[in-house]
């Protein structure tokens, strides 16, 4: 099955669905070792790894650039975070067409003003009209040559602290303008605003939550409220920071890496990761026997 009807399957899913958010070739490619059956492409994961703010400071071929290392590097479906398209309608019907070309399954545009900021950015949080939003997605629905190929349609109503009647509205508007799901965010420390938002939705089309903030929450009382998707986005990132953190802090102490290598990744798991066995019988088959052991020189 091709990737976009496999993340087609998991949105349609009766049962919620756990996406891990990666944002590179590597933790895409452990992320799928782990079994998970499709990933988040994070902006922020992504902007951070190569030293920018996720606030619009990185170019689109930037970002492509990442991408398609994460779809060579993978076989499962991968969401992409498409921020607000980087631009209007165009630029985002020119993504939405090297997303596809890429071997990325599916996309999420937010409705936030370009330039935009991190959800959990201080600052203001602006939206463009709804009209101007629709317009989006439905030059992006129109753009893709692949039916399967899916598109999330992420309101930050309330990140900018809106009501909540704005954002059903919006969520609808989205919704008839062609958005194959709704991603709902919110930025407050506990669950309340999405759960209302998802008892009210009423499953109208696949809901996705991303509870940076309310992780506390049971996802079974997300689901029980209508939530179809739970996007953990950001934390494989931030525990590889930790331990980075921790280990450049151990080494300063101890000068020595003694002590820490028991519990790290081995150079032959990280072998294994990338499949170097693979190239050992690729060479097998493909070198000639007259190159594979050269005699030594005299
Ligand atoms: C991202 O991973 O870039 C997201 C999710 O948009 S969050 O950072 O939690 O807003
Ligand atoms: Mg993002």
């Amino acid at each position: 099955m091709s990737r976009t009807a496999q993340f087609r399957q998991l949105l349609g899913s009766n049962a919620l669905q756990i996406v891990v958010g990666a944002h590179d070739a590597l933790s895409a490619r452990i992320a799928e070792r782990a079994g998970f059956g499709a990933l988040w492409a994070s902006g922020l994961g992504i902007t951070a790894s190569i030293g920018l703010r996720d606030c619009s400071e990185a170019s689109v071929t930037q970002v492509l650039a990442v991408l398609e290392y994460m779809a060579d590097a993978t076989s499962i479906p991968i969401l992409v975070d498409g921020d607000s398209g980087y631009g209007n309608f165009n630029n985002v019907r020119q993504f939405t067409r090297k997303l596809e070309q890429l071997g990325l399954a599916a996309v999420c545009l937010e409705d936030t003003a370009f330039p935009r900021k991190n959800s959990f950015a201080v600052g203001s949080h602006d939206l463009v009209s709804p009209a101007e939003f629709c317009g989006k997605i439905r030059a992006a629905k129109d753009a893709q040559t692949d039916e399967n190929f899916a598109l999330i349609a992420r309101t930050e109503t309330l990140v900018a602290g809106r009501s909540l009647n704005e954002c059903l509205d919006r969520a609808a508007a989205y919704r008839d303008a062609g958005a194959d799901g709704i991603l709902v965010h919110s930025a407050a420390p506990d669950a309340s605003q999405v759960l209302a938002f998802a008892r009210q939705w009423q499953r109208r089309s696949p809901l996705v939550a991303v509870p940076t903030t309310y992780y506390r929450t049971p996802i079974a009382e997300l689901e029980a409220a209508g939530v179809s998707m739970v996007i953990w986005a950001n934390h494989l990132l931030r525990a590889s920071v930790r331990a980075m953190q921790s280990l450049c802090e151990q080494i300063g102490r101890e000068r020595t890496v003694a002590a820490a290598v028991p519990s790290m990744t081995s150079i032959s798991e990280l072998f294994a990761l990338l499949d170097y066995d693979e190239l050992r019988e690729a060479e097998a088959l493909y070198l000639g026997s007259d190159t594979k052991s050269p005699a030594p020189e005299r």
